[in-house]
């Protein structure tokens, strides 16, 4: 089954399945982009700015945001936010929806070929200023998702019952369905960068040690580690297999509240992780629940298979 016919059965409002259809040409456009190894947007070359979280922007960054404003100016779309805006754009318009997006998640895995993503939040303006309604709680999104970039381009997507996983068909250049996603309630797999060991928490510290001490120790199992460093990756792995992902706050200057951003990638996967039977948190609160003071606030993220993340939120009460 296509994408477009899978909405037309299963997405009761076709302001929705507009956006998701046009946000799916963009990601075709995108995904086509970042294979062409013959054009200007090549990875190598930086543009040289910065986006607002510091972080260097590249052209695909650049040329995936623009290929996301262009396609939601055709859609019931008032509003835009993304990684790489600073504020929001208004399309000047009263339409009902207002989208955010990380347009290229793991930009910093561009020029080594690994797996990259576009993460979205399609969120009702519910008659509010945009100002306001780019600060919903995530527990308003009626749907959210992401398209990898990897051996395969494919789809993650909830419209608010259930995870669906779609792959690009590339003869056709068409989304197919290829199945209904439920994390594994148990894992054996954690994903953290353990490079900043020394930065974590006490709790953090405790839960992966834990787990390192295999069937020897408290959790009387073995574990393996995987770390992709682009977020979409991860979360496509976890979702499709279990595991938990973690990405604390820890005691560096700029992350002492997460590294990851709330609005435009903690939300869209909570939303997603929940719908497919997983959890996530802050590690005291679920994210969807997070009150949003600003569109680039960060967040702590942990979230992956129940049993895993509930073992996680002990381990921080017993601390
Ligand atoms: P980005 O949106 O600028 O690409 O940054 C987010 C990425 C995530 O995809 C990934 O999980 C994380 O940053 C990796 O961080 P680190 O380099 O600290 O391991
Ligand atoms: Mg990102």
């Amino acid at each position: 089954m296509y994408l477009t016919d899978f909405l037309s059965e299963h997405c009761a409002d076709n302001n929705i399945t507009s956006i998701i259809n046009n946000l799916s040409n963009a990601a075709i456009k995108i995904s086509n982009e970042i294979k062409n190894v013959d054009n200007k947007n090549n990875a190598q070359f930086n543009v040289g700015n910065t986006n607002i979280d510091g972080d260097l922007q590249k052209p695909l960054d650049i040329f995936a945001d623009e290929a996301l404003i262009t396609c939601l100016r055709d859609c019931p779309v008032s509003g835009y936010a993304s990684e790489e805006q600073d504020g929001f754009i208004d399309f000047n318009n009263n339409h009902e929806f207002i989208v955010l997006a990380d347009p290229l998640d793991g930009s910093s895995n561009i020029d080594v070929n690994v797996t990259i993503g576009t993460i979205f939040s399609i969120i009702p303006r519910n008659n509010l200023p945009l100002t306001e309604a780019f600060l919903q709680k995530g527990i308003q999104q009626k749907s959210s998702g992401f398209f990898v970039y990897g051996p395969q381009t494919t789809l993650f997507l909830t419209i608010g019952s259930g995870t669906y996983l779609f792959a690009l068909n590339e003869n056709d250049q068409k989304f197919l369905l290829i199945n209904k996603i439920s994390i594994p309630e148990k894992t054996s797999e954690f994903a953290i960068n353990a490079a900043y060991k020394r930065f974590w928490d006490k709790s953090t510290l405790k839960y992966i040690e834990n787990c390192q001490q295999g069937e020897n120790g408290i959790r009387g199992k073995n574990f393996g580690m995987r770390w992709v460093g682009s977020l979409v990756a991860d979360a496509s792995r976890i979702l499709i297999r279990g595991g938990i992902f973690l990405y604390p706050a820890d005691t560096r200057e700029r992350y002492r509240e997460g590294r990851l951003r709330l609005t435009y990638e903690a939300n869209p996967i909570a939303f997603l992780v929940e719908q497919a039977n997983g959890m996530a948190t802050n590690g005291s609160a679920e994210i969807l629940n997070l009150n949003v003071k600003k569109i680039h606030q960060r967040t702590a993220l942990i979230f992956g298979s129940q049993e895993e993340v509930i073992e996680f939120r002990n381990s921080l009460e017993k601390s």
